[in-house]
C-alpha cells in the first residue's frame, strides 16, 4: 500500500513538472521568439482555411510560437479569445474581426495590459488610433471596383442596353462585405444600362448563397442578368441553384466572385463564372514580420495591403497557375 501511495505521489509530481516546466532548469532552446495569440473568425469559406494554414505555416518559419484560437464565427468567442490572450500575458494579439463594431472594451483591456494588437484581413470601426497598431489586409474596396470595371467592358462586349444585377453580399456590417459593395457601385452607378434589383446577404456562407439564390430566381427569373457575389463559397452554392432553373451560368447570367481560390478558378476555365477577383488568403509573412518588429519596438507601417489582380473569360485562364487555397 505504501509503495503504491508513492507511485502515485511520484508520477503526479512529474505530471505536475511537465506541465509548468518547472522541471526544465535549462531554458528550452525551442523557445520561441515570441508568442502571439490569433483569434481566427472560423472555418467558414476555402479562403479562411487558406488564411489559418498561411499564418500556422508562416508561424512555424520565422520561430513564433502561435496560439490560434478558432471563433467559430462567433464575436463573443473572438473577444473571449483575446481575453484568454492577455491573461496568458502573450507578446502581441491578432485578430481578424468578424464585424466592424464592439471591440473598444476589450481592445482597452488588452492597451491596459500593454500588448500591441494587429488587425488581420478585416478593420473595425472604433477609433483605433491608440488600440491597434495595424491593419494587414486586402483593399476590399479595389477589389470591387475591379468587380465593376470588368462589368463594365463585359457590357460593351455584350451590347446589353439594360442590365439587371442581383448581389449576394458576405456578412452584413464586415470590411470585406462594406468595401466590396462600395467600389462595385461607385463603379457602376453612373452608367445608367446599370440596374441592381436586389441586394441580399449570404453571410459568406456556400448553403446561404445557394438560399440565395433560390429566393433570387423566384423573385426575379429569366431577368436577372448578373449575379455580383462577394465571394466563391457563395457563388459555388449559387451556380447548381442557377442551372436547376435551366439557365446557364457564365452565359445566361453573367457570375462575377471574388476570393479567387482553386475551385472558383476551376469552374472560371469551365466557363461556368466569368470573373473572379482575387482576394489573397496568404498574410502571415506580414504578420510575422510585423509582430516581431513590434516585440523588437520597432516602428510598423499603419496599413499593409497585398498586390490583388483579376481572373476572367478576357484572359487565357488556361495559364493561370495552382491558388494553393
Ligand atoms: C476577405 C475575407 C472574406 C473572404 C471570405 O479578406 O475576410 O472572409 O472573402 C471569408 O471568403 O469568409
Amino acid at each position: 500500500m505504501f509503495i503504491k501511495k508513492m507511485s502515485v505521489l511520484l508520477f503526479t509530481a512529474l505530471l505536475v513538472m511537465g506541465i509548468t516546466g518547472c522541471g526544465n532548469t535549462e531554458k528550452d532552446s525551442k523557445d520561441p521568439k515570441l508568442l502571439l495569440g490569433f483569434s481566427q473568425i472560423g472555418t467558414e469559406s476555402a479562403w479562411r482555411i487558406g488564411n489559418t494554414l498561411d499564418i500556422e505555416q508562416q508561424a512555424e518559419n520565422y520561430g513564433v510560437g502561435l496560439m490560434l484560437e478558432n471563433a467559430n464565427q462567433k464575436q463573443e468567442n473572438q473577444i473571449a479569445a483575446i481575453r484568454r490572450f492577455i491573461a496568458y500575458k502573450v507578446d502581441v494579439i491578432a485578430f481578424s474581426p468578424i464585424v466592424e463594431d464592439g471591440w473598444d472594451n476589450v481592445l482597452k483591456e488588452a492597451k491596459d495590459a500593454g500588448i500591441p494588437v494587429i488587425l488581420v484581413d478585416r478593420d473595425i470601426s472604433t477609433d483605433k488610433s491608440d488600440l491597434t497598431t495595424c491593419l494587414i489586409g486586402a483593399d476590399f474596396y479595389n477589389e470591387g471596383v475591379m468587380a465593376g470595371e470588368y462589368l463594365l467592358r463585359k457590357a460593351d462586349e455584350l451590347g446589353l442596353e439594360q442590365i439587371n444585377i442581383v448581389e449576394i453580399t458576405g456578412t452584413e456590417n464586415s470590411t470585406p462585405m462594406m468595401q466590396r459593395q462600395a467600389g462595385f457601385f461607385d463603379t457602376i452607378g453612373a452608367d445608367e444600362r446599370m440596374n441592381v434589383l436586389e441586394s441580399i446577404d449570404g453571410d459568406f456562407l456556400k448553403s446561404r448563397g445557394a438560399e440565395c439564390m433560390r429566393y433570387l430566381i423566384d423573385t426575379y427569373g429569366d431577368s436577372i442578368d448578373v449575379v455580383f457575389s462577394h465571394n466563391d463559397e457563395m457563388t459555388i452554392g449559387a451556380l447548381p441553384e442557377i442551372e436547376k432553373a435551366g439557365f446557364e451560368p457564365g452565359k445566361d447570367i453573367i457570375i462575377i466572385s471574388i476570393d479567387g481560390g482553386q475551385e472558383a478558378i476551376d469552374i472560371l476555365k469551365q466557363g461556368k463564372i466569368n470573373c473572379v477577383v482575387e482576394c489573397t488568403p496568404k498574410l502571415g509573412k506580414a504578420l510575422m514580420e510585423t509582430a516581431l518588429k513590434l516585440k523588437s519596438g520597432e516602428e510598423v507601417e499603419k496599413l499593409i495591403h497585398p498586390e490583388e489582380v483579376y481572373f476572367s473569360d478576357e484572359q487565357d485562364t488556361s495559364q493561370i497557375m495552382p491558388r494553393g487555397y
